[in-house]
């Protein structure tokens, strides 16, 4: 029975199990589960996932959801899954998971959350709030930080030192993309200063082609909608003509 992955690809923890599955050739079926129609409230949904979150998978009689545990899942289930992902190596495998729980701890309120609030929160309906996005900003700098000074160190390319990436890298590189959806001057505002985090986001990018740039091209089309956007209207556009215009264009 074919893997069934429950995702909407403008959520990143649905794109980071996508795109695992691509880079393994792990074959699955991709169900749309629209956040913006609100379709995981459905109580089809329910059936897959209780928790009525994105994303969940269906692997026979196996239901599964929070990203973590699913990718882990799939790395252990499914054979020939090269072993940097998720190492067998008892250490190795410690300090991948210790990345990944500090991952889950510090970074909700971070990038997600700040360009939800700064530019995507009228795709769902909802008004921007400048205030959030700058609690978050604090967050996101942060965070950033302790990834430049902490998990990224002089050797290796990726997370740990490591000469070749693991699920930590996949995650939480996935977790930033979404700042990819800004404005080049926000953009590189707060990224700018993170040099070994920028180099190891290409490196990752570099890596994980051609699949991590086709599964996270939902960004760079929201970013392109909204440059239109903002040329075609300008400033006064009003919310709901925003969340409109950018629903008609995804
Ligand atoms: N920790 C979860 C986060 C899941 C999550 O927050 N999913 C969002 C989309 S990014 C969702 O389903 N939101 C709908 C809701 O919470 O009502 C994971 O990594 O899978």
């Amino acid at each position: 029975m074919t893997l069934k992955l429950y995702v909407d690809r403008l959520s990143h923890p649905c794109r980071e199990v996508i795109i695992f599955c691509k880079l393994n050739g792990i074959d699955f079926e991709e169900v749309h589960i629209d956040l913006s129609k609100r379709q995981h409230l459905t109580p089809e949904f329910k059936e897959v996932n209780p928790m009525k979150q994105i994303p969940a998978i269906m692997d026979g009689k196996i239901k599964l959801s929070e990203s973590h545990a699913i990718v882990k899942y799939l790395a252990c289930a499914f054979p020939g899954i090269a072993d940097h992902w998720y190492p067998a190596d008892l250490y190795k495998r410690a300090k991948v998971e210790s990345v990944l729980d500090w991952h889950r701890t510090n970074f909700p309120r971070g990038p997600g959350s700040y360009v939800f609030t700064s530019v995507l929160a009228p795709v769902y309906g909802l008004r921007l709030n400048p205030q959030a996005a700058s609690r978050s900003e604090k967050i996101l700098i942060a965070s950033l930080a302790k990834i430049e000074s902490v998990w990224l160190q002089k050797k290796g390319r990726f997370l740990l030192g490591s000469g070749q990436p693991s699920i930590a890298d996949l995650s939480l590189a996935c977790e930033i993309m979404p700042l990819e959806a800004l404005d080049e001057r926000d953009r590189e505002r707060i990224l700018g200063p993170f040099k070994r985090v920028q180099k190891w986001l290409d490196d990752t990018k570099n890596v994980m082609a051609p699949h991590f740039e086709e599964v996270n091209s939902i960004l760079y089309k929201f970013k392109e909608n909204l440059q239109k956007q903002r040329d075609q209207v300008g400033s006064s556009i009003t919310q709901s003509s925003r969340k409109h215009y950018l629903h008609s264009k995804m």
